[in-house]
């Protein structure tokens, strides 16, 4: 598919997503989110893609909404569940880690997106804020779903209503991010280590992907269930035959994904 508000680049089993409209710091129009969608459902869906990097061009990560092309006086519920609800959707269900390389500022569903991947690594530049209600909006995009899962549902709250704007050590800190990476050269950094993920186990990633993202809503009976189907799967793989292998013959496992 051709894109006009995307570029995709792949390097190996890696896939790199930018958005790329610099001149509004990657604020999201129904275009953009449906290219997005596209993009996560078609090619980041392959399964020779083992890993998603998903940033910005320039010095925004994504500012939300676009103000000026989103038509707030409509029925905003329905362009939700239409344009946004797709896009984390496609994050959440993606086999494989999806990282945020949050280059700069994320504002409002921006943050939202970034609060939905696998992980979070920042510039030292990036600048995180709500915002939403900054404009008599409320969280969207995921935002009171993951949010509170990441830093507790004190933290956003007083981020939901105060609008503090924070940098990437600050973000760091309430567990917003989970790495920070300096601004000279981090799409570089962030690209190097979403590579990495990419030639690692992307079966094994996908189950802990999966343990994670149910742990929060099972008791533990319903984890420990869980635990032992996926570990029957994963060790039943080939790259756990070789990760295996390789530990008793002293020397690097070499992952192939299956
Ligand atoms: C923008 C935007 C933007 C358009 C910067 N839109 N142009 C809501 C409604 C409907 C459906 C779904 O979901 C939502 C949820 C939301 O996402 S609501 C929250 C939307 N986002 C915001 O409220 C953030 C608005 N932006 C800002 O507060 C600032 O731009 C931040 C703090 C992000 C960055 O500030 P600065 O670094 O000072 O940059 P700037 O304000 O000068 O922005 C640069 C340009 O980008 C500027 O255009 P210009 O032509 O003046 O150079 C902005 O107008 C444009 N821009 N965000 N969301």
């Amino acid at each position: 598919m051709a894109y006009e508000d995307l570029r995709l680049e792949r390097e190996g089993p890696a896939l790199r997503i930018v958005i790329d409209r610099p001149e509004v710091l990657n604020a999201l129009t129904p275009r953009t989110l449906e290219e997005l969608s596209a993009a996560l459902t078609g090619e980041a869906a392959d399964p020779a893609v083992r890993a998603v990097l998903l940033t910005g061009e320039g010095r925004g990560f994504c500012a939300g909404a676009d103000l000026a092309a989103t038509p707030v006086d409509e029925d905003i519920g329905a362009l939700l569940e239409l344009a946004y609800h797709p896009v984390v959707r496609a994050i959440v269900d993606l086999d494989k880690p999806v990282v945020a390389g949050v280059n700069g500022v994320a504002a409002g569903a921006g943050l939202s997106l970034a609060a939905a991947c696998d992980l979070r690594v920042a510039s030292s530049a990036a600048l995180f804020a709500l915002g939403f209600t900054a404009i008599g909006l409320v969280m969207d995009a995921g935002c009171s779903y993951h949010l509170p899962r990441l830093i507790g549902v004190g933290r956003t709250m007083d981020l939901a209503l105060g609008n503090a704007r924070l940098g990437a050590e600050e973000a760091k800190a309430i567990g917003l991010v989970e790495r920070v990476l300096p601004a000279e050269g981090f799409a570089e950094a962030v690209w190097e280590l979403v590579k990495g993920l990419a030639a690692g186990p992307t079966l094994s990633y996908a189950l802990v992907k999966r343990q994670l993202r149910a742990t929060l809503a099972n008791d533990l009976e319903e984890q420990l269930a869980l635990e032992a189907a996926a570990q029957a799967r994963a060790a039943s793989s080939r790259d756990a035959r070789e990760g295996v292998a390789a530990f008793r013959a002293k020397r690097a496992p070499s992952f192939t994904g299956a």
